[in-house]
């Protein structure tokens, strides 16, 4: 008998589980073991009907993705599944949690499908850059129609019950006790003497070619870089062209390029470096936690609204200081408006916008904080006001209370100075917009306690962000390297390439935008307000004005005015070149002497890239990031770095470090310029052979 699945039969009917945690993944263990106790229930004459359950927290979420790249080791899954369907008694599957990949694709070898309402099921695949592989894109189709199945293998969405129900993936949708439900409903199918179900045998219903191609343009550009999307698209038309032992051999043959792909590789690393991260090198994993059951937020501006919504949103109550009432009143309703936006595009269940705005409280009074266990600034960036907050804080804040600063660039341990209590102290890093993006960069100061770290950490999971653990220098991990990588582009304009040359060679490689668009959202005035500082405050070290501040001078601030280094018509969010801003930069060569040249995409693509791996080697000498998938994951969950390239750091580990090497020396000769100085961990690895995944 295996000891990942049991067998056993309870009034009459045969109970086959699966307990393999943490999640009853389908490793080769559990499919030897499914097949077997399948084996067993369909010899004992007891059993009238058989069904399939997970122990522990779920019905199995997939095939056990640690096996992929190693060689396959029978029975497939396919065939387990073949098994289940052909047997000889009916089989239901009795779902909890998320059956998820081959999880969902066990239940679809299924005659009938029990979920719990809590449950949820889908064909996740696409997001590790494959496709369902045992079974999933010929059945699902031939369930609910190829329309219905290319939207779940596609967008890979876990799907509720009450959903799963209304198009015909589940039978029955039972609270309480699942086994009970399983076994009555069992009976209730052997009384009525149910028809065997198997879905293989459903005719797929020919689609019109229509669907599939007008569902390829309709994810053409969100899904431009991929492979994975385009090849469920064909697996899936394939179960609407063949029978279903030839669409079988389709499926697998689209799987298996996928399997070997280094989209799917990539992929893969980003699935488990998302959840490496929480894992802090140096932080036992025991480390206790402080209780967060209430939080304040000091400042109703973008940031300070939108980091509050986390909170409401994951049901914590929270408390949100301004200076002014009007502020405060401005920065409440723009958080009521985006609760109903939401509401409105039906990603907020009905009474959910009261529910979280009636957690919040407001006030202007510090004292009202004193009960808050977390404490989060989201005021003005000048270290200054970012003091006497703290000041403040230290007076009213009680004591064990996390205070924590939403600095984008400014000196953690610095803020922490500013107060009695350093070890309560860190940064929490949103990005902007704070209530949509999933990354939360989690600043340690030098002397933040290990236990606040830790609840923070924890925290971050809590209101569904993505955690790293980071340290103190001007812009932690993602913006110190995107610093770097706006530079390079401002260069390679100067040098003669144009604005919309640069952005198109980045949207190009796969990010969301091109380093001009970005900067035209964020606003030029941000930085140029940044850079006049620093020319009052520091003028020897401060950067000479640049075209970028001649064009803010001028007002251009980008998106919010309707021009920039862009022109935004009809107060559109589409960039349109601008002769303006050519004429700026024409008269900023001219006036700094440099005659414009031609410059290769390749050279944009390895100058803005290669700065931000050279900057990020420097990241790791000096431990700002602990390993480079912490890397890999900032820019993936804060910048839109593609996931199929797995992040910055293993795709330089993909084009090799030599390769890299070579070129960071090449442009520092070239340039001169002193961020192309070779990081020494880099020219170490790459003169050893090694790559960052050896750290
Ligand atoms: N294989 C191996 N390990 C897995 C795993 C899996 N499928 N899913 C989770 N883990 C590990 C995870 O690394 C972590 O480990 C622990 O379990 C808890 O996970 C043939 C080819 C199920 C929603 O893509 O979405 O089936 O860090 O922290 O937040 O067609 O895990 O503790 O050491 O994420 O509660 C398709 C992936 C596979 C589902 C639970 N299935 N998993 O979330 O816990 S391919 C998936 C998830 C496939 C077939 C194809 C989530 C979860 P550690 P966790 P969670």
């Amino acid at each position: 008998m295996s000891n990942v699945v049991s067998y056993r039969c309870q009034e009459g009917v045969g109970l086959i589980v699966i307990d393999n945690p943490p999640v009853n993944a389908l490793g080769h263990a559990v499919r030897q073991g499914l097949l077997a106790a399948l084996n067993e229930g369909l010899a004992d004459a007891s059993a009238k009907a058989l069904a399939i359950m997970g122990a522990g927290r779920t019905f199995p979420a997939g095939a056990d993705i640690r096996e992929f790249g190693k060689a396959p080791r029978p029975p497939s899954l396919p065939d387990v599944i073949d098994a289940i369907e052909v047997s000889s008694k009916p089989v239901i599957a009795a779902v909890h949690g998320t059956a998820l990949g081959g999880g969902m694709e066990i239940t679809l070898g299924c005659d009938y499908r029990l979920a719990l309402e809590s449950a949820k099921m889908g064909l996740p695949e696409v997001n590790l850059g494959l496709l369902p592989g045992a079974g999933g894109t010929q059945r699902l189709p031939r369930l609910i129609g190829a329309k219905a199945a290319l939207e779940t293998i596609v967008e890979g969405k876990p799907i509720k019950a009450s959903r799963l129900a209304e198009v015909g993936i589940v039978d029955e949708v039972v609270s309480g006790d699942l086994e009970r439900k399983a076994i009555a409903y069992a009976h209730q199918l052997i009384s009525e003497d149910a028809p065997r179900r198997p879905v293989s045998a459903l005719p797929a219903a020919p689609e019109d070619a229509d669907v599939f191609a007008e569902f390829e343009a309709a994810i053409a550009r969100k899904k431009r870089g991929y492979l994975a999307p385009f090849h469920c698209i064909e697996a899936v038309k394939a179960a609407t062209e063949m029978d279903f032992a030839a669409g079988m051999a389709r499926e697998r043959e689209l799987f298996v390029e996928l399997l070997n792909s280094p989209q799917s590789a990539a992929q893969r690393h980003v699935f488990f470096a998302e959840r490496e991260v929480a894992k802090v090198p140096g932080l036992a994993k025991d480390t206790p936690q402080r209780e967060i059951n209430r939080v304040a937020v000091i400042g109703a501006g973008t940031m300070g609204g939108g980091i509050a919504m986390n909170f409401l949103s994951a049901g914590i109550p929270v408390t949100m200081l301004e200076m002014h009432q009007d502020a405060l009143d401005r920065g409440v309703s723009v958080m009521r408006r985006n609760y109903e936006a939401s509401a409105r595009k039906g990603r907020l269940a009905a009474g959910q916008v009261e529910a979280n705005m009636g957690r919040l409280s407001t006030t202007l009074d510090y004292s009202d904080l004193a009960e808050a266990d977390l404490i989060i600034e989201a005021v003005f960036e000048n270290m200054d006001v970012k003091k006497t907050v703290f000041g403040e804080l230290d007076r009213v804040a009680k004591s064990g209370a996390i205070m924590a600063t939403n600095t984008s660039t400014l000196d953690v341990n610095e803020i922490a100075g500013a107060t009695s209590r350093p070890a309560d102290v860190l940064g929490m890093h949103f990005f902007s917009p704070a209530n949509v993006m999933k990354l939360l960069e989690i600043v340690r100061g030098e002397q933040t306690a290990d236990d606040a770290l830790a609840t923070v950490m924890a925290l971050a999971r809590r209101i569904g962000k993505v955690g790293v653990a980071v340290g103190v220098c001007y812009g932690f991990v993602g913006n110190r390297m995107l610093h770097k990588r706006q530079s390079q582009a401002l260069e390679l304009v100067n040098a003669g390439a144009t604005p919309v040359q640069v952005d198109r060679v980045l949207y190009d490689f796969g990010l969301p935008m091109g380093p001009f668009a970005m900067a035209d959202l964020a606003g030029l005035d941000v930085g140029w307000r940044i850079r006049e500082g620093l020319r009052e405050s520091d003028p020897a070290n401060a950067p000479a004005p640049n075209w970028m501040d001649a064009l803010a001078e001028a007002g251009r601030f980008g998106q919010k005015t309707g021009v920039g280094v862009f022109e935004y018509p009809d107060g559109g969010r589409a960039p349109e070149p601008s002769e303006t801003t050519a004429a700026e930069i024409d008269k900023y060569r001219t006036e700094q002497g440099i005659t414009s040249r031609e410059v290769s995409d390749e050279e944009i693509r390895e100058r803005c890239l290669y700065v931000m791996i050279n900057e990020g080697a420097k990241i790791l000498e000096e431990g700002i990031a602990a390993r480079p998938l912490d890397i890999d994951v900032v820019w993936i969950y804060g910048y839109g770095f593609p996931p199929y390239r797995g992040g910055p750091m293993y795709w330089a580990d993909q084009l090799g470090l030599n390769y890299v090497c070579e070129r960071v020396k090449a442009f520092r000769e070239e340039t001169g310029d002193p961020d192309w100085h070779i990081s020494p961990l880099l020219e170490q690895l790459a003169g050893e052979g090694k790559s960052f995944a050896d750290l």
